[in-house]
């Protein structure tokens, strides 16, 4: 854990008391701070209160000694109305930040400590995941973190030398003041989480924070196959001193690193474009999304150092993230892929676009737009699986295009996707699980969700062995 010693003697409000209260609040008094932790809901209390949290109501206490209100990313802060916590702590001028913030200030004293942060509407994690085991093959001291897995202020201490790779939500960003990314990543950006930033504008603003305090001489990494990044781009490009590399994975990229054709490009460096590697390589990073990563990855770990051989060793032997285009099972012909966290249409198109003759199980809460955007892929899918709420939805969207079974659960879908794509003579069927909605209406989270689908292929695959055997 990280100890916050900015509040010492002071007392500062921690408001949530999920992943990221309750490490805010333990490293907030392992640092001396005065900590009044609350949350909304009882069986989040109890939980903190086991979790040895000190409980004090903090709708009824009053705020006048309050040195500053931690807020949980998923808390509202302006849409659709700021939670009421954000309102009485403005009321008496304590600041409102997140843990990502605490975590700034506590390693602001510690000499020779490197920040990447990565933000974007999908590929996030990935390329988070990605540049830390590039980073640790390289034999850097690297710590991961942040909206991926442990929340920041659970990571390592800082050391001279240690390098935090952070993926950051726009929630996260919103709550910020003082970090500074050395090397910042901009992904890309389509419209997500519209309910929380009001607009796309509003989104993009938060996002666009990654880049708030860098100053000369590091790096803004930008995404350019999409128009609301390639216009950060451009007003990143004006700021001088700022090192600003372009990546795609759609087109050559002038300065930038790109990937055309199955390989990366490295044009960064005096002397033109120089091939780096040919991405089939890169076993785990299937698809054009996953070649863009690469080439952020790529772009990040240069910024900071890596040579062009650790780079390519790193890209090439990353195994990949559970619940993104997982390979869960093979029998025969079959392949079974769990991307559970496709949770939008942008996400699902990733995988949708990297098989063919796909029974593809889908559903749940739709985002706005449904499936609609998907038409470009229809041809690709045999048949559809459909599960959870908006099962009807997305049937029409379907239309005659492709035929659904109106499957409802995951483990009927799985069961029919199966035995359909087993009698289906293609050469390579591919089930593939990639909802491209919401998972709360049947299941607690996408990871849930991924890891019902895992167990369920596992036990299908071995009912199956079995039957064979017999
Ligand atoms: N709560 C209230 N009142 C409210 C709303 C929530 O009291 O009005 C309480 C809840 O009762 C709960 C707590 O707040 O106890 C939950 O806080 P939270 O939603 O911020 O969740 P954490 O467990 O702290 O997890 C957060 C991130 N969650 C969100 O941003 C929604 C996790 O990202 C992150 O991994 C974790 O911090 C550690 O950094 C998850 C996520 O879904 C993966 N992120 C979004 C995404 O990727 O799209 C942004």
């Amino acid at each position: 854990m990280i100890p916050v010693t900015a509040y010492k003697g002071r007392r500062v409000a921690v408001f949530g008391l999920g992943r990221t209260g309750i490490t805010a609040a333990r490293a907030l008094a392992a640092g001396g701070a005065e900590v009044s932790a609350w949350d909304d809901n009882e069986a989040a209390r109890e939980n903190a209160a086991k979790a040895g949290l000190e409980l004090d109501d903090l709708n009824r206490r009053d705020w006048g000694d309050m040195a500053a209100l931690v807020l949980s990313p998923g808390i509202p802060l302006t849409h659709p109305a700021p939670h009421r916590m954000v309102s009485l702590a403005r009321a008496v001028g304590a600041p409102v930040i997140g843990d990502v913030e605490l975590f700034a200030q506590a390693i602001a004293d510690t000499p020779g400590v490197t920040v990447i942060g990565i933000t974007g509407t999908n590929g996030k994690s990935t390329t988070t995941a990605l540049i830390g085991h590039i980073l640790k093959s390289a034999g850097r001291d690297v710590r991961v973190g942040g909206n991926i897995g442990d929340a920041v202020l659970g990571l390592e201490p800082p050391r001279p030398g240690a390098i935090y790779v952070l993926e950051l939500s726009s929630y996260q960003l919103d709550l910020i003041e003082s970090l500074r990314c050395r090397v910042a990543v901009f992904l890309n950006l389509t419209p997500d989480h519209i309910d929380r930033h009001g607009d796309i504008e509003g989104y993009r603003t938060a996002k666009e924070r990654i880049f708030a305090n860098q100053q000369d001489g590091d790096t803004a990494i930008v995404g350019v196959d999409d128009e609301p990044s390639r216009s950060v781009c451009t007003r990143l490009k004006s700021k001088a001193g700022l090192n600003v590399i372009p990546v795609s994975s759609q087109r050559l990229v002038s300065f930038g690193v790109y990937a055309l054709a199955g390989k990366l490009y490295d044009d960064t460096a005096k002397g033109g474009a120089r091939t780096v590697m040919e991405l089939h390589r890169a076993q785990a990073l299937p698809g054009s999304h996953n070649a863009q990563n690469a080439a952020a990855a790529y772009a990040a770990v240069r910024a900071l150092g890596v040579s062009i051989t650790d780079a390519i060793a790193g890209i090439a032997s990353f195994p990949g993230l559970p619940h993104r285009q997982e390979r869960v099972g093979e029998a025969g012909s079959l392949l079974f892929i769990n991307d559970s966290k496709a949770t939008n249409a942008e996400a699902a198109a990733q995988a949708l676009a990297c098989y063919h003759d796909i029974f593809w199980i889908a559903g749940g809460q739709a985002k706005s737009g449904g499936v609609e955007s998907l038409k470009p892929f229809f041809r690709r899918i045999r048949k559809a699986y459909l599960i959870g709420q908006d099962a009807d939805l997305l049937r029409k969207q379907l239309g005659r295009d492709v035929p659904a079974d109106m499957s409802g659960t995951l483990e009927r879908a799985l069961q029919n996707a199966a035995m359909d794509a087993a009698e289906s003579g293609y050469r390579r069927p591919v089930i593939l699980l990639s909802p491209a909605c919401a998972s709360f209406d049947q299941f607690r989270s996408y990871e849930h969700r991924g890891d019902t689908f895992r167990a369920l292929v596992k036990d299908l695959l071995e009912r199956a062995a079995k039957g064979d055997a017999a």
